[in-house]
């Protein structure tokens, strides 16, 4: 059994979630449910398992807790059968893991800091430190992550090249994370968009 410790519907914990539907791992996985709104990722008992305080967090049977969404997604991805999502052979992988990367330091990290710097964010009991202004150039440097992927989905049908990967799910993420943030993905953006649409039909996103 693998034992999650996440909050449903962040946007970190969907990429592992869609990560657990798309190897079939589902049905072999408790949930347990942190109440990161309560700050309860903040006390001793979870900081213990990750001291980063962020969800989610892979335990396994021997007490192992892993945390970061790459590193358990890479976890999952080898458990069993092809690894399908961080891919195969240095060349495949090493493209994989450098969009998801991408996506991930400019795209959803950068939505995170806009909302925990230029919103309410979490509310003010939470938000304890604030700089607008960098929450803002992290809102700027997310509309452009949007228009580099844009151009990306130019040329090619998924964001690390041919099949749906690791890096696809990081993307969804950052966008479900602009959602809630409030931040549009821009009309003109049609490649993004149309991709958006598409994989929204996978099983994996549809229902995480
Ligand atoms: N880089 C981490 C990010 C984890 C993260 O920041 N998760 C958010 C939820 S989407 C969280 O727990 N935020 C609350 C906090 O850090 O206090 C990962 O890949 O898992």
């Amino acid at each position: 059994m693998l034992k999650i410790h996440e909050y449903k519907g962040f946007p970190n914990p969907t990429r592992i979630r869609i990560a657990l539907a798309e190897k079939g791992l589902l049905g072999r996985t408790e949930f347990v449910h942190v109440d990161v709104l309560k700050g309860e990722n903040r006390r001793p008992e979870f900081l213990a398992r990750n001291p980063m305080g962020g969800v989610p967090v892979l335990e396994l049977e021997d007490g192992t807790h892993i945390a970061e969404c790459s590193a358990i997604t890479e976890y999952l991805d080898h458990l069993e059968g092809a690894p399908t999502l961080t891919g195969e052979g240095a060349r495949e992988r090493a493209i994989i893991n450098m969009m998801s990367r991408r996506a991930e330091a400019n795209l959803l990290d950068a939505i995170a800091i806009y909302y925990h710097h230029a919103t309410p964010g979490f509310g003010p009991e939470l938000e304890t430190y604030q700089n607008r202004e960098w929450g803002e150039k992290c809102r700027e440097k997310a509309l452009a992550t949007m228009h580099y992927l844009d151009g990306v989905l130019a040329k090619q049908p998924c964001i690390a090249g041919d099949h749906f990967t690791m890096a696809d799910i990081t993307v969804v993420a950052g966008l479900v994370y602009a959602d809630y943030a409030k931040i549009d993905v821009p009309a003109r953006l049609a490649n993004l968009r149309a991709w958006r649409a598409r994989i929204a039909q996978r099983p994996s996103i549809a229902s995480s």
